[in-house]
């Protein structure tokens, strides 16, 4: 077994289009958008890109890991060919002169070769009275400010995303780095927006790449390794009003061609390359329903993350742990996590502390034993034929004053309801994340005699997402059913082999992953493509976006 030094590793030069890309027909199929982003480029800004950075979006690959990143429990996910590319240069004479405003420290002009998205002009400015910029409880000093608007998603807040965490972190007053220089980008995209495909991850990993090459720190000295480009990107997704985990970041950026990567959180990022059984393939077919992390979709994300949390800290209360830090006088109280609340209550907290990677037998004792015991019943409310709980009864349950609670857990996030479903959230993240190390075991062990029992784990994954953490949505329900019966059908060497199909992402819309035999997935995708109702009337070629096999790929480069 290889253990990928994700903290460690730097991130890759671009060689090749096959090294990136897997095959020679993948990477001939995308050599052509390069080309054309390069020659964008130069008609736009009248002169060549000095660098593209690129990174992909992501697919959860295996059965499950949905919605326990930001509960600190591993995932699988795996990164898709579809990427985001971003051609950059310094600002030229030519664009001062087009754009006044520009060619000030810093100054970005930004294209993208989508024409629904329009040119857009920023420049960053200095805080002179050093601010306060809140992070999910964590005080950060903020010298360098960007508007993000984050009431609407724009494209161009992704990009502002990727250029704050570069501002803040490689431009601070202490650092020798002069200012930074005014840029020219275009940016081109084939990752589906609103998918659960990642896209929102891949945008800002390749722009925060993008700012650190055009301003020499890539292959400076400063250069972050992976691990740290993770933790930048997971910061400035936040930025975009997404308390995001750090999956798909993970995936975008340390992914490897022909694996996936078990991605654990605790103690600290780790990832690790697991070879998926040589005949599963993933298929992704694209329910049409838009995941919109600006509307219901970001709410509901973020209401998630604080459901979680609240169960977390109940949980803490009931069996007494010692989560919050004190110094005699005053309490600090931090955001447990359920990851926290397991291996305290399994009392492998403070060995993991110390540990460079998580014990998994350990951590699967853990999950085993809180799932069998009656613990999590704490979290349902006193009351008979309800599931979830008032904010006050949360409260009540948290044993904190009713002040302290909203600041700690509710001041950072815009989260509207009074009701919060503290059991059936903590029940899915335990279930899921003991699917994800079930999943990781048959893989490791070569599953390939296994596709029925890791399509089980997918199936389970998807019943749980859709009933206990209530993020799949009906259209995406149907479409898993249209999937699912292919099972049934006479492909001339028997029945149909799709062994589990389940949401992937965030939900509420976007895209479901299917497990299918290698040799059926021709057949699999003209099923689907004929039987799921919305894709009536198509044509191939757009079909041809909605439904696609995906090999696991390499992540992002420069
Ligand atoms: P998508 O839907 O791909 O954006 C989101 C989160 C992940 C993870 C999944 C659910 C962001 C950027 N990513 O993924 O961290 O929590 O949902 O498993 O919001
Ligand atoms: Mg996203």
């Amino acid at each position: 077994m290889t253990t990928l030094p994700a903290a460690d590793a730097p991130i890759p030069i671009f060689t090749t289009l096959q090294d990136l890309y897997g095959s020679v027909t993948t990477a001939l199929k995308h050599a052509e958008r390069w080309d054309e982003l390069a020659r964008e480029f130069e008609i736009k800004f009248g002169h060549k890109p000095t660098y593209i950075a690129r990174a992909p979006g992501r697919v959860n690959s295996h059965t499950t890991g949905e919605h326990i990143d930001y509960a600190h429990f591993g995932v699988f996910p795996a990164a898709i060919e579809h990427d985001i590319l971003i051609a950059c240069a310094p600002q030229s004479m030519s664009t001062t002169i087009t754009h006044t405003s520009t060619n000030q420290p810093g100054s970005v002009v930004a294209e993208n070769l989508h024409t629904r998205y329009t040119r857009q002009v920023f420049t960053p400015t200095r805080r002179h009275t050093v601010g306060d910029d809140v992070l999910q409880g964590a005080v950060r000093v903020a010298p360098w400010h960007l508007d993000i608007d984050k009431s609407e998603l724009r494209w161009e807040s992704y990009v502002k995303a990727g250029y704050y965490g570069v501002l803040n972190h490689f431009f601070t007053p202490s650092s020798a780095s002069p200012v930074p220089v005014p840029v020219e980008i275009l940016v081109t995209g084939n990752v589906p927006a609103g998918s659960g495909l990642s896209s929102s991850a891949a945008m800002v990993v390749s722009s925060t790449l993008a700012f650190l090459a055009i301003n020499g720190i890539f292959d400076g000295e400063d250069a972050p390794t992976k691990g740290e480009l993770v933790n930048i990107a997971m910061e400035n997704e936040k930025r975009v009003g997404v308390n995001s985990g750090g999956m798909d970041q993970s995936a975008s950026v340390i992914a490897l061609p022909g694996s996936a990567l078990y991605v654990s959180f605790a103690p600290s990022l780790h990832a690790e390359p697991i070879v998926l059984p040589r005949n599963a393939v993933l298929v992704c077919a694209n329910s049409l329903v838009i995941s919109n992390k600006a509307e219901n979709a970001r709410h509901q994300y973020n209401l998630r993350v604080v459901e979680t949390l609240g169960a977390a800290r109940v949980l803490s209360n009931y069996l007494n742990l010692e989560v919050d830090s004190t110094d005699g006088k005053t309490t600090k109280r931090h955001l447990v996590t359920l990851r926290e609340v397991l291996a305290r209550k399994g009392n492998f907290y403070r060995d993991e502390q110390d540990a460079q990677q998580e014990d998994l037998t350990q951590l699967r004792k853990g999950l085993e034993d809180m799932l069998k015991g009656k613990v999590l019943d704490y979290l349902l409310p006193r009351i008979e034929g309800r599931t979830g709980v008032t904010l006050d009864e949360m409260i009540y349950m948290s044993g904190m004053d009713k002040t302290e609670f909203m600041e700690v857990y509710l001041s950072w996030v815009d989260v509207e309801t009074t009701h919060f479903e503290l059991y059936l959230r903590a029940k899915h993240v335990f279930e899921e994340a003991l699917r994800v190390l079930q999943f990781r075991e048959v893989c490791s062990a070569g599953g390939e005699s296994k596709l029925q029992t890791l399509g089980k784990l997918m199936n389970d994954s998807h019943e749980s997402c859709d009933k206990q953490f209530d993020c799949s949505h009906s259209k995406v329900n149907d479409l898993v059913q249209v999937a699912r019966s292919f099972s049934e059908m006479e492909t001339g060497r028997g029945k149909g082999k799709v062994y589990g199909s389940r949401v992937t992402g965030a939900g509420w819309g976007g895209c479901i992953v299917c497990l299918v035999h290698r040799e059926d997935v021709d057949a699999f995708i003209v099923h689907v493509k004929k039987r799921y109702a919305p894709y009536e009337g198509m044509s191939e070629e757009d079909l041809a976006n909605w439904v696609f096999a995906t090999e696991p790929g390499m992540g992002a480069c420069g």
